[in-house]
């Protein structure tokens, strides 16, 4: 170089080490965002369980639980949940075993439950010992109030973990308590 000239860039020149490794930190940095904004836009996946005689519904006193059964509950919660752009799985059992296995399942593959565990809502340490390991947030739900009930309706083991408690809006309830954990979930991104 000659006479204050600078040497044009050739397309043919070699990258010098320090290009290299800018190109991969950009490349680095820019992979850790789209894998961030993937997890970020990952649809969260709910578990909904159902206890004892939940099966019967449509058919079980429908003056206290509805006319609606257990199939259309499971429909309003998948239709909620594409709304809400959320997965979810819908169970129920009239055993508190697997019900217990179901909610330990959910310490790895959901991220929040919503349960209305029926009559073991009332009796069970079981239950209530396996959602307090999951660690998730929980909703408990009932399709009748059960404070207007009988007397022993009116404990709730399952109350002393669950993160919010809706009673007494019927099949609606699970609704809102899919909405309540769609929130609760966006808030702890
Ligand atoms: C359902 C049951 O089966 C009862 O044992 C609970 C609950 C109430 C409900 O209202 O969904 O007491």
């Amino acid at each position: 170089m000659q006479g204050g000239q600078t040497k044009k860039p050739t397309s043919d020149a070699k990258p010098t080490i320090a290009s290299t490794e800018r190109r991969a930190i950009t490349l680095l940095i820019t992979s850790i965002i789209i894998i961030k904004d993937a997890h970020l836009t990952m649809a969260k996946k709910i578990l909904i369980l159902n206890g004892p005689n939940l099966n019967l519904l449509g058919t079980r006193e429908p003056e206290i639980y509805g006319s609606e059964t257990l199939q259309d509950v499971e429909t309003l919660c998948k239709e909620k949940a594409q709304d809400l752009d959320l997965k979810v799985d819908f169970r129920q059992s009239n055993h508190e075993g697997i019900l217990v296995d179901w909610i330990q399942e959910a310490r790895v593959s959901f991220d929040a439950i919503l349960i209305n565990p029926a009559a073991y809502t009332h009796t069970s340490v079981a239950i209530l010992d396996a959602l307090s390991a999951t660690g998730k947030p929980i909703v408990e739900v009932h399709l009748s109030n059960i404070h207007k009930r009988e007397e022993f309706r009116h404990t709730s083991y399952v109350s002393k973990i669950a993160t919010g408690v809706i009673c007494g809006l019927g099949i609606h309830g699970y609704a809102l308590g899919m909405e309540a954990l769609s929130r609760l979930l966006s808030s702890h991104k």
